[in-house]
């Protein structure tokens, strides 16, 4: 049986949507990120990272989104490309173009525009700048193709999928929609499917912390600590 830690946020929701749509049964995890519960060793035992998502499956554990959308991709073999090399090379370039830049940049992006404190003038020009570079980049795509990789669905709009939901939030208000079409486009649709409906209700599963107080703060900026003097 799969164990799926979970905190209702982007990383978490693409690796929701993959247990759904395989509809692989797993055990629900919560990790409340802003009680702090990333950091009890029960958990940094199974991710060093100290974030979530994670994955234990009998006795194979796997961190990161990325890894574990492979893990599971393979391991289901749904929802991935054909096995060539020109097919298996697209979908490399574009998880890994949504791991370590669609991510970071939007992970960053929210940070400087809601959370950290001024002067911020200058982050928030580098990070804005860089979320739209790399949203106009997944938009681009999707002017040519249905979906990522083209006319099939995969994990690769899974991935995207994590972090569309939240493109307002990242780019700064909802008009973000209009110079982003496609990337909407693709949103509703995954929307509508009844895994994304499924996966999106596991924040109903627990009570989440919400407020993003002093504690908080401490669990998710532990940076912070060393400007207190
Ligand atoms: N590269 C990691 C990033 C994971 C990540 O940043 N997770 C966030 C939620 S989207 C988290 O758990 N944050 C808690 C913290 O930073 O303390 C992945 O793709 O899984």
């Amino acid at each position: 049986m799969i164990t799926f830690y979970y905190h209702p946020s982007p990383n978490p929701a693409k690796v929701a949507l993959y247990l759904e749509e395989a509809e692989l049964p797993y055990e629900f995890a919560p990790v409340d990120t802003r009680q702090g519960d990333q950091h009890a060793p029960a958990f940094t035992a199974i991710n060093p990272n100290a974030k979530t998502p994670a994955l234990v499956d009998g006795d194979i554990t796997v961190f990161d989104s990325t890894a574990i959308l492979l893990y599971l991709a393979e391991k289901t073999g749904k929802f991935m490309p054909k096995n060539t090399p020109a097919e298996r090379a697209t979908m490399y370039s574009w998880l890994m173009f949504v791991a370590t830049g669609i991510g970071p940049y939007s992970g960053q992006c929210v940070h400087f525009r809601h959370f950290a404190p001024e002067p911020k003038t200058y982050a928030v020009n580098r990070y804005d700048f860089e979320a739209w570079r790399h949203w106009n980049l997944v938009e681009a795509q999707l002017a040519k193709h249905r979906y990522m990789l083209g006319d099939a669905y995969t994990l690769v709009d899974m991935a995207v999928w994590g972090w569309a939901r939240v493109v307002p939030f990242v780019l700064g208000g909802a008009e973000a929609w209009e110079k982003l079409p496609n990337v909407k486009r693709l949103l509703d649709e995954v929307n509508a499917r009844p895994a994304a409906q499924r996966a999106e209700a596991l924040k109903t599963r627990h009570a989440f912390k919400t407020e993003m107080d002093d504690a908080a703060r401490k669990a998710m900026f532990p940076q912070n600590a060393r400007l207190a003097g």
